[in-house]
């Protein structure tokens, strides 16, 4: 498995705004559509992505690059997770210069999960992957699992899914507060035994704890994707952003959606409208 746990500490933005992004599942012209809807100045403005930038979507590639902008934060999903995973597999077993069985290696299953577009950049003439994939894995790679930002009452967090604790079960608190998170930040880390949760887990805003109510007092703003839903909803101070992007071409109620964190409003993106839609979550 992936060895990532690492936590990203940023101050808050003191001259632009800050925006966040569903899972972008590849859908790089939605993201185009969004930036230019709400006027994104890349000299003053953040983005920051609740991850799963590639797979099932047309420009997987275009989306890992994006990582090298310097107004642009993401945090590691799941599917980066699996890409990162599946390659491993490639890189020890050496088919440098062989011809590679992509599916006879799919160990885990990743080609099936979305991840099929990763053989358009492999030259079966020398058996290599293309230089262009080769950085777009090492740009996957430097992810953290968590992203913090800003002090006290502007503080926010992104992770892909969701801050539940291993103890949700039995434990009034049912997710990590932030004076745990200022722990792994002063120790540089997110504990191996309970990172998982934070790029898989679905209990949360899977319905699976409901009734919950929208704040958990000791938590910051979370923004995550992971679980699609028709709309932004909010549980236990986790705010998710995926409303489906990749499938919103043929699923009307889906789309990309972008947050504006300060002003509290929205605008999402769709496959099958030619406008965009506004709208407020506060
Ligand atoms: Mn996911």
């Amino acid at each position: 498995m992936v060895q990532c746990s690492l936590i990203q500490k940023l101050p808050s933005n003191a001259i632009g705004r800050d925006f966040v992004i569903g899972d972008l599942h590849g859908c790089f012209d939605l993201l185009e559509s969004l930036m230019k809807a709400v006027d994104f100045n890349i000299d003053q403005d953040r983005l920051f992505a609740v991850g799963d930038l590639v797979d099932r979507g047309p420009y997987s590639l275009r989306c890992l690059e994006l990582i090298e902008q310097p107004w642009f934060y993401s945090v590691m999903g799941n599917h980066e997770g699996m890409m990162l995973d599946y390659f491993e597999v490639y890189q020890q077993k050496s088919y440098i210069g062989s011809n590679f069985d992509f599916d006879e290696s799919d160990e885990i299953g990743y080609l099936l999960y979305g991840g099929e577009w990763v053989k358009d950049y492999y030259h079966s003439d020398n058996g290599t992957m293309s230089k262009e994939f080769d950085h777009g894995l090492e740009l996957a790679a430097s992810l953290p699992l968590l992203i913090v930002v800003g002090e006290n009452d502007q503080r926010f967090h992104i992770v892909h899914s969701e801050l539940l604790r291993p103890d949700y079960s039995t434990n009034d608190i049912k997710v990590w507060l932030d004076s745990d998170i200022d722990q792994w930040l002063s120790s540089n880390a997110i504990p191996e035994r309970i990172k998982e949760r934070f790029y898989w887990g679905r209990t949360l805003m899977g319905g699976h704890l409901d009734p919950v109510t929208s704040i958990q007092n000791g938590l910051s703003k979370t923004f995550c994707g992971h679980t699609i839903g028709n709309n932004i909803r909010q549980k236990l101070s986790h705010i998710c952003l995926d409303t489906g992007a990749y499938s919103s071409d043929d699923t009307t109620a889906y789309s990309l959606t972008i947050y504006d964190i300060k002003a509290g409003n929205w605008v999402s993106a769709s496959y099958c409208r030619s406008e965009v839609t506004y709208g407020d979550f506060v």
